[in-house]
């Protein structure tokens, strides 16, 4: 059993389970605000420089999860593309095409941002959104878009799946009580407004 799955973390796909997903042919594409728009594979994305990030998923359904994510810092997938100075948000698309968010480039910039393929030291299950997911730690679980086929550079904002349905566009967090999925789900207080360290 992975560690998320035996601590117990909470599985979300509002469009349905997509079942098993072959790592190994994976591709993203990635189209948009760029001068080299280009497929990543599964192998692209293991020859690039791969990033380890402490960081926490917190759903704006009251929880959060921590420990070691590794990926490819979204820096890097979008200088590889050429992003276009006219590019101001990113928007991810997972599997089958139903579910997106988008969030401001200057948060895909950020330090932590990441495309991620695996959490403490084990690769992602389909459950929590692999074979490659993103992972936004700033914002509101829901711009972590699981499973990731494609990626848009757009120069405006499109509101995503949840958004459209009365979550807030920005994703910021919220103060307020949430249960630490490290700690079997002990509820603590976080202050919001940035990424929640426990
Ligand atoms: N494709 C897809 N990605 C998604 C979701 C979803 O329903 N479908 N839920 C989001 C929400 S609301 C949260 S909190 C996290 C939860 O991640 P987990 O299911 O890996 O715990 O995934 C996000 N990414
Ligand atoms: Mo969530």
């Amino acid at each position: 059993m992975s560690k998320l799955a035996a601590m117990k973390t909470p599985v979300f796909w509002a469009e349905g389970h997509p079942g098993r997903l072959d790592r190994e042919n994976w591709t993203i594409e990635v189209t948009g605000a760029c001068t080299k728009p280009r497929s990543f594979t599964w192998e692209d994305l293991n020859a690039l420089p791969q990033k380890e990030v402490q960081g926490r998923l917190t759903s704006v359904t009251r929880w959060s999860v921590g420990g070691l994510w590794k990926g490819v810092a979204l820096s890097t997938i979008l200088d590889e593309v050429g992003m276009k100075p006219s590019c101001k948000y990113i928007r991810f698309w997972s599997v089958g095409m139903i579910y997106d968010t988008s969030i401001p480039l200057e948060t895909a910039l950020r330090e932590k941002s990441l495309l991620a393929h695996s959490f403490d030291g084990e690769y992602l299950t389909e459950d929590y959104g692999g074979p490659v997911r993103a992972f936004i730690p700033y914002l509101w679980g829901y711009k972590s878009a699981k499973s990731v086929v494609k990626i848009e550079l757009n120069e405006k904002y499109v509101s995503g799946y949840w958004e459209k349905r009365g979550y807030t566009d920005s994703g910021e967090i919220e103060p307020g009580r949430c249960r630490d999925i490290n700690a079997g789900g002990e509820v603590k207080l976080i202050p919001g407004g940035d990424e929640v360290q426990f």
